[in-house]
């Protein structure tokens, strides 16, 4: 049997932009309400949001009900977490505030076996989501991004896109603005954070990297993706609460 593909691949390989959504509830329905929606890939976020391991456990689980792929945001560059979670049957690993190549090597070798990293084998659901070939394909299958959001990151971009290993660049937007000493919000208007979104996205395409961004707003984040980049997230759970939660300003009249 060989193992399940994962999707992205192949959206990527004709050309197109794939769509996420963001995952900030610790909710299995939930996730498997968005994931029934039609994105090509949802986040499962460990770092920000309400999500603990325990949790993601199930809304991977409950994802897998579709052809949506469960990426996961760790909640930092930890080994020990991207480790459960790939065990737990990710199909990308979102590592956040990679400064450094040091930093982007210990990330890209917590996600891949041996000879290629150091991740240890015990991949048990994993190998129930992804099939007996698992451990022969994880490391190609596997989609794996390092978040660039910091000064340091920026200064170091181009160590960064060439280790060996890391498949793709993911911006977040609020960091970066913050780091720069800009606003921290996402859907960047600010002149000097653009230039850089820009600087990253050609840099890593020019290193032969995926590219990605966070954007909480629909027509931006198609901006995005006619701006080239492969990943693009257009929404998220709490926000589309949000917004339907407006509803309530119709029902009083204002
Ligand atoms: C950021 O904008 O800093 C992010 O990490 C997006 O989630
Ligand atoms: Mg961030």
């Amino acid at each position: 049997m060989s193992m399940r593909p994962n999707s992205l691949w192949e959206i990527w390989a004709n050309g197109q932009a794939a769509s996420n959504c963001w995952l900030n509830t610790p909710s299995a329905y939930v996730a498997e309400l968005i994931a029934h929606q039609g994105w090509d890939s949802v986040t499962v976020d460990l770092q920000h949001g309400m999500i603990g391991m325990e949790d993601a456990y199930a809304m991977v689980t409950a994802i897998s009900t579709t052809d949506c792929v469960p990426l996961v945001r760790v909640p930092w560059n930890d080994p020990a977490q991207i480790m459960r979670a790939l065990d737990a049957g990710a199909y990308g690993i979102i590592a956040p505030m990679i400064n450094n190549r040091q930093e982007c090597e210990a990330f890209v070798g917590a996600c891949r076996y041996a000879p290629e990293g150091y991740r240890s084998v015990g991949p048990n659901r994993a190998l129930l989501y992804g099939g007996s070939s698992y451990l022969d394909k994880a490391n190609r299958t596997i989609v794996i991004f390092a978040m660039i959001e910091t000064v340091e990151g920026l200064a170091h971009l181009e160590s960064i896109c060439e280790t060996p290993g890391l498949d793709g660049v993911l911006i977040g937007p609020s960091d970066l603005g913050l780091s720069m000493g800009r606003e921290a919000k996402s859907n960047q208007t600010d002149p000097e954070v653009v230039e850089a979104i820009e600087h990253i996205l050609k840099t890593a395409k020019e290193t032969g990297k995926k590219t990605a961004i966070f954007n909480s707003d629909v027509t931006y984040a198609r901006e995005m993706a006619e701006k080239g980049f492969d990943l693009v997230t257009a929404a998220s759970d709490t926000g589309m609460i949000r917004n339907g939660a407006e509803l309530l300003k119709e029902l009083k009249g204002h």
